[in-house]
């Protein structure tokens, strides 16, 4: 009994990744850290927040999971995140397509201006074959992605004026987020884009250095956008971001099978609720969201399927341009997917 005892206790010390009585293994971190741009209210947030809870829950406390929220790992340069998470810097994320897509040009496919028209059409690219390709090309950039989350339609906002044309934007100066595909975007229509971290975007509006933003609904809400002088916001569904939960690879490794998999379940999970969280209030069946911004003085413009049609012959030629960087196959399956939802 006792020589039994001491040969476990040895196998335990000589063998990484024995895990006995449930502890942690020797060479698990003793906390992993979480990267978000958004923290919680807001949808993003809260959808990393439930995944540090679950992955506690599930993997009986031996992965500690710390969410740093505000690009705060990468100094509020929520652009270089892909590189700091590939790197090690960061150990998960639950990302944003376009922070990403500086450095994975395929992501940019989310950004292509009216690819898709609704919830159902992202869902087709995010659960279908496109969402596969695409987790598929990540996994071979030292990450796991494991499932699809929300950000949202990102509707565009401002402090001047009613936007119903693409004349509208006209000399607007529009902050943008990190990926070229958005300057081509605004200055096909005219406006006067510009490029800067969510954390520089706030005090730019507010000072009025900028007159407006694009982001979801949601976002625009929890930001409180509106006591920035963001008074008129157009609901033009123009492009959408889905946010990826990953983990860096030697991380993953670095967990037993079981831990793998209850990672994953809890990302699975904490997707879904996020992205119920993110659609709520702004659907036909539900716009609350939408009703409390009139309540707030904000003029809310939505176009018209005609309406939209402009904006979207404005910038086909970016769509076009652009079909090409991201891949004319991936585009292509894209299209087929949406046609087909
Ligand atoms: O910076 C933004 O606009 C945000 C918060 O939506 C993203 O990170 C893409």
């Amino acid at each position: 009994m006792k020589a039994l005892f001491a040969g476990l206790a040895l196998a335990a010390m000589v063998l990484p990744g024995v895990v006995a009585n449930g502890a942690a293994a020797a060479d698990y971190k003793a906390e992993y850290k979480l990267s978000t741009v958004l923290g919680k209210p807001f949808p993003w947030g809260i959808g990393g927040d439930r995944w540090a809870e679950l992955v506690k829950e599930k993997t009986n406390g031996r992965i500690n999971v710390k969410m740093y929220p505000g690009s705060a790992l990468v100094n509020g340069d929520q652009t270089k995140e892909f590189t700091a998470l590939r790197q090690g810097v960061i150990d998960m994320a639950v990302g944003s397509t376009i922070n990403w897509s500086p450095q994975v040009k395929e992501l940019n496919l989310f950004s292509l201006p009216f690819l898709m028209p609704d919830h159902k059409a992202m869902d087709a690219l995010t659960q279908g074959p496109v969402g596969k390709q695409l987790f598929d090309l990540l996994a071979t950039k030292d990450v796991v992605p494991l499932a699809w989350g929300e950000n949202g339609f990102r509707e565009v906002s401002n402090s001047k004026h009613a936007i119903s044309k693409p004349e509208d934007l006209k000399g607007l100066k529009i902050r943008v987020v990190g990926s070229p595909l958005y300057l081509d975007t605004f200055t096909a229509l005219g406006a006067n884009p510009t490029q800067m971290s969510w954390a520089d975007a706030q005090p730019a509006l507010s000072t009025g250095a900028v007159d407006g933003q694009e982001n979801p609904v949601a976002v625009f809400t929890a930001a409180k956008l509106p006591t920035l002088g963001q008074k008129h916001l157009t609901l033009w569904g123009y492009v959408a971001d889905p946010l990826i939960f990953v983990v860096n690879k030697e991380v993953w490794n670095s967990w037993s099978k079981e831990d793998q998999e209850a990672v994953r379940a809890a990302a699975v999970q904490a997707a879904a609720e996020e992205v119920a969280i993110a659609r709520k209030g702004i659907t036909a069946q539900d716009d609350s969201l939408l009703k409390e911004l009139a309540g707030q003085g904000v003029a809310v413009v939505q176009l018209t399927p005609e309406q939209q049609k402009a904006f979207q012959a404005a910038t086909r030629a970016v769509y076009d341009k652009w079909a090409k960087t991201i891949g004319p196959d991936l585009v292509k399956a894209a299209e087929t997917s949406v046609a087909g939802r």
